[in-house]
């Protein structure tokens, strides 16, 4: 691990471009001479990855040989964004491939841009999994990441004519070079059919004759922690049909039908499902869900047997987190391994599967807690079902001990929801077959607690804990940001990269005028760079010197994109007004894509490009608030906008943002938040003090009260002018004079439905955009809150979640900080 400025090893270096050349030559089959960036970057990341290969190897022998238990962190999303320059970073060879690349004339950013990013996940949920990944690997923990490796990952988002278009991600088409095809590692996974009974010696036995069988085929990508000292698998499965080609069919001259089955097995893996997405066409999620919950417990329990024989202890030896409900089928899946195959009794096959599993929840959304119709269940998983039926009796048995007689509570806990046609609720699956679960912040815990599993905490106490979220700052910092991360190692030393604790020490140096202003220099350098890129993008012209004000997250009506464009509506007013005065200037710059059939959010799209339109071209304001949608926003799109980010938009209606994680991200990279107390809003305000944060607007018992009264806004709106003309001007078409009728299913929900009191926190809001102004204004007090926050971030660091996870749900040991 060079220090920064130390000179690069003359023999390794010449190792390094020998290795790439002989991959282009070898692997790539091109000669330096016609080779397109792209070959070169198939080339630098193959002898990249031969080198993580081998540490790969040692340290999955060493988890071996040492029986270590295992954590299996089951995930339909992991959002990596790139690898290339993570594991390298990751590796300590940043700045020998830099120097090796650049002496074989090509440029390293050149070349990192070749790489698509993987996209396979939503948003927040996704980029935790990845980044939980990356602090396992770093923090020794023997670990495999279990999901599905789509042939399609979120889509490309395309603004046409100020439209969100949506066309698909084919991320795969150039091949990928970090991933190990594993044709060997194959499972049957069933689907179907009946479930027969027998009795054998005095006891019921299950024999699911399932009607279909589809094959899960291993691709493994390593998740190098950080300098390399541990390596980990990310497997994802790839479904082939069992019957690829039916030859009969064939013969009689129909070629399509003859691979019907093999299109309908690939289906399964060929896309990610949006979230927030209708319930039409939701059959094969299930599949998906099923498909992946069940190779990943073959897989699991096979490797468990290799070293231990019997599955008797397999929660000492494994530790198996849901990420959220999606792979709930796990707690059912499990239970039929552990009974119909390996003739376990109940009881003791419950206790197996109830240590070994636990559960994280990620929204109390109710739109968003799954429930599958018990018909389509039996249907596609008849065995699971009955299983389901059985827990589901045991459970109730617990609940009327508890609370005898009232069938309230009984129905509020069952597995199976009477009321909305049969469902199966697999949030309370997955919270009574695991021992731990956990929200993803302090708030979010706490309303688990009180609203959706209120009753089942009352039946199981003690099971539901908390693990505030967190992110790697390997990727969030580091890599995204090489100029504070260079000045943060002048002010904290180097120990700062292993022990972010030490970013404290800038505590000091945060009213000092010279560190502030060399802090300064870094956060233009990366404005003047995302100025750039949206000028290249948008053809919109951008001070860096403006307040860089940001909101970057999936569009969602509770995330309020709304109430940020109603302000900068109201703020252009204003300006338009009295255009004298001495106005900040501001850009606000919006990111995120909305699900392909969520209307309401693509309309909000629309209406930021239509209110950008208008305010960037009027001539009387002066440039003083320009208003930018940039497409497509992705992970690495996040990389180059979060470090140039002043102000933070952590907006959401309050209690409705289970964490957050772009807030911590944004606060670790100097920007101050603007939010409500909402998820970790609420810590990241303990962490860095109530002066170095701006909270406005209801809190989350406000919301339930406000929500009770009912949800006209009329009153609020005739109360405030500001909100009552712009309400007023997009309802008239101000801003879509050639279809003034645009909004207005917008105008009304504002003024009679506003479920997510946009209108209720529109004044308090715009106020403490007036305060932060005002901050803004006075460069020293603003740059030091904002070096303040940098320095009260390391409790968010990833690392830190993820020992929470490994000392006090899965019972495995961590390796601590690492020695200089
Ligand atoms: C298809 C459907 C069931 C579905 C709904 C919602 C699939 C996926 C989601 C995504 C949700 C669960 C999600 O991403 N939640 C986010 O998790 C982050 C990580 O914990 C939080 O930071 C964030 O607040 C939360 O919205």
């Amino acid at each position: 691990f060079p220090a920064p400025g130390q000179p690069v090893d003359e023999l390794v270096l010449a190792e390094i471009k020998s290795a790439i050349l002989v991959k282009l030559t070898l692997a790539v089959g091109k000669d330096a001479g016609i080779a397109t960036t792209r070959d070169w970057y198939k080339a630098a990341a193959l002898a990249l990855r031969d080198r993580i290969v081998h540490r790969w190897l040692i340290t999955d022998k060493q988890s071996y040989d040492g029986g270590r238990k295992r954590v299996y962190y089951l995930s339909l999303e992991f959002l990596i964004g790139r690898l290339f320059t993570d594991a390298l970073n990751n590796m300590g060879l940043l700045p020998i491939f830099e120097t090796a690349l650049g002496d074989l004339g090509v440029g390293l950013s050149d070349l990192r841009k070749c790489e698509p990013d993987a996209a396979l996940g939503n948003g927040g949920l996704g980029r935790l999994a990845a980044c939980f990944m990356e602090s396992m690997a770093t923090l020794a923990i023997p670990a495999i990441g279990y999901g599905i490796r789509y042939d399609f990952g979120l889509f490309r988002q395309i603004i046409h004519d100020g439209w969100q278009q949506e066309y698909p991600d084919e991320w795969l088409s150039f091949g990928n070079p970090w991933e190990f095809q594993r044709p060997e590692v194959v499972y049957h996974v069933h689907f179907g059919g009946g479930v027969e009974h027998v009795e054998v010696k005095g006891r019921d036995r299950a024999i699911w004759h399932p009607a279909e069988t589809v094959k899960a085929v291993a691709y493994d990508t390593p998740i190098v922690g950080w300098r390399g000292q541990h390596v980990n698998a990310l497997r994802l499965w790839s479904a082939r049909s069992a019957d690829p080609l039916n030859l009969d069919v064939f013969n009689t001259g129909d070629y399509l039908g003859a691979s019907a089955e093999e299109a309908r097995a690939e289906s399964i893996c060929k896309f990610l499902y949006p979230n927030d997405e209708s319930p039409a066409g939701r059959e094969l999620r299930l599949r998906q869900e099923y498909f992946f919950v069940s190779a990943s417990l073959q897989d699991l329990v096979k490797r468990h047997l290799s070293s231990d024989g019997q599955l008797r202890g397999l929660a000492t030896k494994a530790a198996v987190q849901l990420n959220d409900t999606h792979p709930s089928l796990a707690v059912a899946e499990l239970m039929r391994i552990l009974v119909d195959l390996h003739n376990f009794r109940w009881d003791e096959a419950w206790k197996i599967t109830v240590a070994t599993l636990s559960y994280t929840n990620h929204t109390l959304l109710p739109e968003a807690l799954e429930t599958w119709p018990v018909e389509l269940f039996e249907r596609m998983l008849p065995r699971h079902l009955e299983i389901i039926y059985r827990i589901n009796v045991n459970h109730l048995a617990l609940a009327d001990e508890r609370c005898p007689g009232d069938d309230d509570f009984k129905a509020s806990v069952s597995l199976i929801d009477e009321k909305s046609g049969r469902r199966v609720r697999m949030g309370q699956l997955a919270f009574v077959g695991s021992h731990r679960i956990n929200g993803v912040s302090a708030m979010h815990s706490d309303l688990m607690k009180e609203t959706v599993f209120h009753d089942l905490n009352h039946l199981y106490q003690g099971r539901i804990t908390n693990k505030t979220n967190g992110i790697t700052f390997r990727r969030w910092l580091m890599l995204a940001n090489p100029k504070l991360t260079e000045l943060l190692r002048e002010a904290c030393g180097e120990a700062v990269l292993d022990d972010p604790s030490r970013l404290g020490l800038l505590e000091a140096r945060a009213g000092d005028n010279a560190f502030q202003q060399q802090f300064r220099a870094v956060k233009h350098h990366n404005k003047a760079a995302l100025a750039r890129l949206i000028g290249e993008r948008l053809n919109v012209k951008i001070d860096p010197s403006a307040l860089f004000d940001i909101q970057i997250k999936r569009i969602h009506e509770y995330k309020r994109q709304l109430l940020n464009i109603l302000e900068a509506v109201a703020l252009y007013h204003a300006i338009k007004d009295d255009p004298q005065r001495d106005w900040v200037p501001r850009v606000k710059i919006f990111a995120g894509k909305a699900a392909a059939s969520y209307r309401y959010a693509k309309l909000i799209i629309k209406l930021i490009n239509d209110v950008a339109e208008v305010v960037n071209n009027d001539p009387a304001i002066g440039g003083k608030l320009k208003i930018v949608f940039l497409a497509d926003y992705n992970v690495s799109l996040a990389e180059i906008i979060i470090p140039a980010a002043d102000l933070s938009e952590q907006i959401s209606t309050a209690g409705m943002e289970a964490s957050g994680t772009g807030n911590m991200k944004l606060a670790l990279n100097g920007a101050l938040t603007i939010g409500t107390l909402d998820g970790a809003n609420i810590e990241i305000r303990d962490h860095v003090g109530t002066e170095n944060i701006a909270i406005f607007g209801m809190e989350a018992m406000d919301v339930v009260v406000r929500r009770r009264q009912g949800l006209d806004a009329t009153d609020v709106i005739r109360r405030s002018p500001q909100l009552s003309r712009a309400i007023s001007a997009i309802a008239c078409g101000e801003f879509s004079p050639g279809d003034p009728d645009r909004f207005e299913s917008i105008a009304h929900a504002l003024r009679h439905h506003d479920h997510y009191m946009v209108s209720a926190d529109f004044d308090s809001y715009y106020e403490c955009q007036r305060g932060v102004d005002a901050r803004w204004q006075v460069a020293p007090a603003w740059t030091r809150a904002s070096i303040l926050n940098v320095a009260r971030m390391p409790w968010f660091s990833s690392d830190r979640t993820i020992r929470e996870y490994a000392e006090e749900i899965w019972n495995v040991p961590v390796r601590g900080v690492l020695p200089q």
